[in-house]
Order: C-alpha cells, then structure tokens, then sequence
C-alpha cells in the first residue's frame, strides 16, 4: 500500500499487535496504544477478544514443538487479549523495536517490555515479525470489514 504526500511516495505496511493477557489485567492496553499513537502510527483495527483454544494454536503453530507452547497457549486463553493492526512507514520493524526483546529483562528501558515486564512468560505484548507474518495475522484475527478506511488529519505532519 502507498500513498503520496506531494510527488513522494510514502509506502506504508500494517503490523498486527496484540496486548497479551498480562498487559490487559495489568491495566496497561492504553498505555501501548498511547506509544503506537503517539509515535505517529495509525489505527485501523481493535477489539477485545476472548481467544479460542483453536486461534491460540492457529496463532502461536510455528511453536507448536517448543517446551513452552503448552503453557504459552494456556495463558492466551486464560484472560481477554486487546487485538490491533497498525499501520505507518515501517511499522512492522518499528513496532518490534516499540515492544523489545522477547525476554523482558533484556529488553531496554524505554521499550514496552523493558519498562513494565520481567518474565518471558509474562511480556505483556505481541507484534508481528515479518511481512508475511503481519499479513497471515491480521487475516488470522481480523475480517476485512472491521479494518477501518480513514485518513488522520496528523498525515502532513508526520510525514515529509
Ligand atoms: P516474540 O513474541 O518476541 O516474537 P517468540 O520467540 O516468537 O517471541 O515467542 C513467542 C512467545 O512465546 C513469546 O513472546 C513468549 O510469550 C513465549 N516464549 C518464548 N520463549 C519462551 C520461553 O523460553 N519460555 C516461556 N515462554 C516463551
Ligand atoms: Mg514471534
């Protein structure tokens, strides 16, 4: 997707993003949504959902071997997740470097993991990692029509 801000050609990308169990309990889902809006990126899809057992598995299958993914699943069950795509210049690295590393305690301050987790198991977000990831996720939760279409008034001021 692109759009054009006088002759430039501005290529723009969707990331999905997830607040996890933890970060909803924790009271934390506006405090991400504020970083992702404050740091320019746009909007175009949200909900709330209580995840099946199936879109858990369907979501995390590329781990389905690991040690972890039981547990992993279990906890994305257990408690409402808050459920996003953004979209911006880059935003699927972006989003990434926003959320840092996967273990909290070696994610930098300043990130959304550095600052408010501790436990790899407890991280408090989830953000797409590749192209392909981010458009197999945000088909995975999201059907066409709750994406929203829309223009932000801040687009000339965000970008060149
Ligand atoms: P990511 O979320 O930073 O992309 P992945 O390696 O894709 O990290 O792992 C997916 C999720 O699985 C992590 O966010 C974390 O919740 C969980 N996870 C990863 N490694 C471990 C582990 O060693 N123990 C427990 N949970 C883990
Ligand atoms: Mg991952």
């Amino acid at each position: 997707m692109a759009f054009y801000i006088w002759h430039k050609e501005i290529i723009l990308e969707r990331t999905f993003v997830m607040v996890k169990p933890d970060g909803v309990q924790r009271g934390l889902a506006g405090n991400v949504i504020a970083r992702f809006e404050a740091k320019g990126f746009k909007l175009v899809g949200l909900k709330l959902v209580s995840v099946s057992r199936e879109l858990a598995e369907q979501h995390y299958g590329v781990h389905k071997e690991r040690p972890f993914f039981g547990s992993l699943v279990e906890f994305i069950i257990s408690a409402p997740v808050v459920a996003m795509v953004w979209e911006g210049k880059g935003a699927i690295a972006s989003a990434r470097k926003l959320i840092g590393a996967t273990n909290p305690l070696e994610s930098a301050p300043g990130t959304i993991r550095g600052d408010f987790g501790v436990d790899i198991g407890r991280n408090l977000i989830h953000g797409s990692d590749a192209e392909e990831t981010a458009k197999s996720e945000i088909a995975l939760w999201f059907s066409e029509d709750e994406l929203a279409s829309w223009e932000p008034c801040s687009t000339p001021w965000l970008y060149e």
